[in-house]
């Protein structure tokens, strides 16, 4: 007798007992198999002319301000109506979700793609690798394009050796002063080392920081490192998750650190601004009381996933949250507060901006699948007049980028 196949439950089974709407479709959406009728029936904004939108599950709504006029790195929206405003689209089983398809133009996504991995991977951003490694001063990126230009790259390829109590080689040559925390007793800061001597009160009635910070701390990790050994910067790329922009975020206690504040890049709040005025009209948040105060730069390489969770770490609750995406195409799902409702599947393309407000700014929302082959062609080295790209195209086709900014306080 032939050895019999492990059992996987259809993902709607009575052999998921217990599970939420919200994690049966995780499950669902996470299959590597995915069936074409389940493909086609996902909302596709960017898809022309939308069968979604025919379905009514999209509304076009139309935009404050025509986007090219705000950003040279804006395009025209697929669709535009007769004053040449461009058609971004809501969702009616969401309410509060904005969708604007192909609004950062091929040149836009280049430059956004190139300071992700280059620019903000670097101290005094602090990434998930640096909890791990020691990653040179010079930058992650930088290392990797010598590897990269390195003739016999297999034996220079230099090593990225691992974080050791109180060594921080990039102290040593960095402009900012940097030191190595416990997260685990939380006294990192006890002395008042990093205390700030600027602060504002936000309308939210907190004390924020007005200036940034210079100095920056990396927690030390809270788990056995025994079994982790020095890497490449290749292998070190292929490990890298996340990077965080303007106040860092405690993913352990949640909250953001007010004492950690890098300044945050002028080209992602610029970004991140326009896409708020732009949308004025519809979430009634005036672009003049928006701050880009924090940010996350998610990296997923195809068999990523992101869970289902909210983003409730965020004070204002009026201020909407941007996110922008980047090389493949994903599914991402969004329901509401309550995990027992269904969420509905969007497909994000590459240049897509989304906007989460009012009831939408805290519902569950999940990234279960990267579609794998679906970076762009305008975005492969041919298409794109940059000699420096094809090492970013290198990374991106196989990959995704997320860039979410938020207003905290
Ligand atoms: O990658 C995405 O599009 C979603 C990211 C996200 O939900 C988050 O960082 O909270």
């Amino acid at each position: 007798m032939g050895k019999k196949k492990p059992f996987t439950p259809p993902p709607d089974s009575p052999a998921w007992p217990n599970q939420t709407a919200f994690r049966v479709a995780e499950r669902t959406w996470k299959r590597r198999d995915l069936p074409p009728e389940l493909l086609a029936s996902i909302i596709d904004p960017g898809g022309n002319p939308s069968p979604a939108v025919q379905a009514n599950r999209l509304v076009p709504i139309t935009l404050a301000y025509n986007p090219p006029t705000l950003s040279n790195l804006f395009g025209p929206s697929p669709e535009t109506d007769s004053n040449g405003r461009a058609t971004a689209y809501s969702a009616p089983e969401i309410p509060g979700l904005i969708l604007i398809p192909g609004l950062i133009t091929p040149e836009g996504q280049v430059q956004v793609v190139k300071a992700s991995l280059k620019d903000y991977t670097a101290l005094p951003n602090v990434t998930n690798l640096d909890t791990h490694w020691d990653i040179p001063s010079r930058g992650l990126w930088h290392m990797y394009e010598q590897s990269l230009h390195s003739e016999e790259r297999q034996k220079d390829e230099a090593l990225i050796p691992m974080r050791h109590d109180g060594t921080v080689e990039g102290a040593k040559s960095a402009a900012a002063a940097f030191r190595v925390g416990k997260v685990a007793n939380g006294s990192s800061d006890k002395d008042g080392e990093n205390a700030l001597k600027s602060k504002t009160t936000s309308t939210s009635g907190i004390e924020v920081p007005d200036t940034t910070s210079t100095q920056i701390i990396i927690d030390l990790p809270t788990t056995d490192t025994q079994n982790l050994k020095a890497i490449t910067a290749s292998e070190a790329l292929k490990r890298l998750r996340w990077t965080s922009l303007g106040f860092q975020y405690n993913w352990s206690t949640k909250e953001y650190h007010l004492d950690r504040r890098p300044p945050f890049p002028p080209l992602i709040d610029e970004l991140a601004t326009q896409v708020v005025k732009s949308v004025e009209n519809i979430t009634g948040y005036n672009a003049e009381r928006w701050i880009s105060e924090a940010g996350i730069i998610n990296f997923y390489q195809e068999r990523d996933a992101l869970m289902a969770h909210q983003d409730r770490s965020e004070i204002n609750t009026e201020a909407p949250l941007i996110s922008f995406s980047f090389g493949n195409s994903s599914v991402f799902l969004i329901g509401s507060e309550n995990r027992d409702d269904t969420p509905i599947p969007i497909l994000l393309r590459s240049g897509d901006v989304l906007v989460m407000h009012g009831n939408s700014r805290r519902a569950y929302h999940a990234l279960p699948r990267i579609l794998g082959g679906t970076c762009p062609d305008y975005l492969t080295p041919e298409s794109v007049n940059d000699a420096q790209w094809r090492a970013f195209y290198n990374y991106l086709k196989d990959a995704r980028i997320n860039v979410n900014v938020r207003q905290v306080y």
